[in-house]
């Protein structure tokens, strides 16, 4: 397995480049070839994480490069995780951020559409995200638009947390809850599907919490994050990382998770745009969940959220991005 990993000098790029290494991300039996992608300013720390990766001797490493060309980054790529980006200035517009991280993610998509596997999976983690994924996908018009994907399962788990907390279960026996829309603020968490232990989430919450506590908690999650520790999430958003790339290539099973992928037009949503959905994986696609009610509550934030991923889009469009 091919994996590049763009911002590989970065702090999430230090938290996931191990766990890929050591076989978290494709399970015990494939071995991975691991392509560091930065820019010249980044390079000597990437190169310092790959003396690191050497000293750990995992079985299943075979071979780390560490590169500044996107060229022999993506060559044969089968699994590209495109976490480098440029991050918000102080009082930057967001047309600003997006013309500044366009120029990275067209070229980036340019590179996979020359050299990726016929297979390749591409998972953007570089805010802002969904978008990102969509300019991306744009510069490579060879693969398949479905190949291009965009992390909310941060925001997703972070979700199942706070749940599991109020309700006094644990992680594993909240079911059915989704992210839908942007990794932004404007993300809606919804729980109106979500089971806890068994037992449906909306009988046990009440729209005020949920209005009140749980959404605004979940969607400024990062902000708390980036307080109380100086630093945005690595570790947590590594995870993150692992467990989209892993459910998407191992399969969900029944039940279902969050994940940014293009729009076919469900549930309203434009077709495509880089929008989260509940979506299962299945046969190594994600397939979005269908037939799901949404209540006026949902539907007013999905429909905000979607709003805003609508504004992303026509400012990368003006821009001549895609
Ligand atoms: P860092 O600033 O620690 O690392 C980013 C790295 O990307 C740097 O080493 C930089 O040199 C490199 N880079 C910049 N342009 C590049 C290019 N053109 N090619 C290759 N590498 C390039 O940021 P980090 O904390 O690792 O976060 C990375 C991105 O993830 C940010 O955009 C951040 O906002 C985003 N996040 C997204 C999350 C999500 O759930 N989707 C959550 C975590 C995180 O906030």
């Amino acid at each position: 397995m091919n994996v590049t990993v763009t911002g590989a000098g970065g702090q999430i790029g230090y938290a996931l480049l191990f766990r890929i290494a050591s076989g978290q991300m494709f399970g015990p039996t494939t071995p991975v070839n691991l392509r560091l992608l930065e820019i010249p300013a980044g390079l000597a720390a990437a190169a310092g994480t790959a003396l690191e990766l050497e000293d750990c001797a995992f079985p299943l490493l075979r071979d780390v490069m560490v590169t500044d060309d996107p060229t022999r980054a993506f060559d044969g790529v089968n699994v590209a995780l495109l976490v480098g980006s440029r991050p918000r200035g102080i009082g930057e517009e967001r047309v600003a951020l997006l013309e500044g991280n366009g120029r990275i993610f067209g070229p980036h998509g340019t590179a996979i559409n020359a050299g990726a596997a016929s297979d390749v999976r591409v998972l953007v983690v570089g805010n802002p995200a969904n978008t990102n994924a969509l300019v991306a996908a744009a510069f490579a018009p060879d693969i398949p638009a479905e190949r291009f994907t965009a992390l909310t399962r941060l925001d997703h788990n972070r979700a199942v947390a706070q749940l599991a907390v109020r309700l006094g279960v644990h992680v594993s026996e909240i079911d059915g809850l989704a992210i839908w829309g942007n990794h932004s603020a404007t993300q809606y968490p919804d729980v109106f599907h979500a089971t806890a232990a068994g037992r449906p989430v909306r009988e046990l919450v009440d729209e005020d919490w949920l209005a009140g506590t749980f959404i605004p908690r979940v969607e400024k999650r990062g902000y708390e994050i980036i307080t109380a520790r100086g630093a945005s999430s690595a570790g947590s958003a590594a995870e993150a990382t692992i467990d989209h790339v892993y459910d998407w290539v191992h399969g969900t099973g029944s039940s279902w998770t969050s994940a940014a992928i293009v729009s076919d037009g469900s549930y309203g949503v434009p077709e495509g745009l880089v929008c989260s959905f509940p979506v299962r994986s299945v046969d190594g696609q994600w397939q979005i969940v269908q037939g799901l009610e949404l209540n006026a509550f949902s539907r007013t934030r999905i429909d905000a959220s979607v709003a805003e991923l609508i504004e992303e889009r026509d400012h990368v469009r003006a821009l001549g991005l895609l």
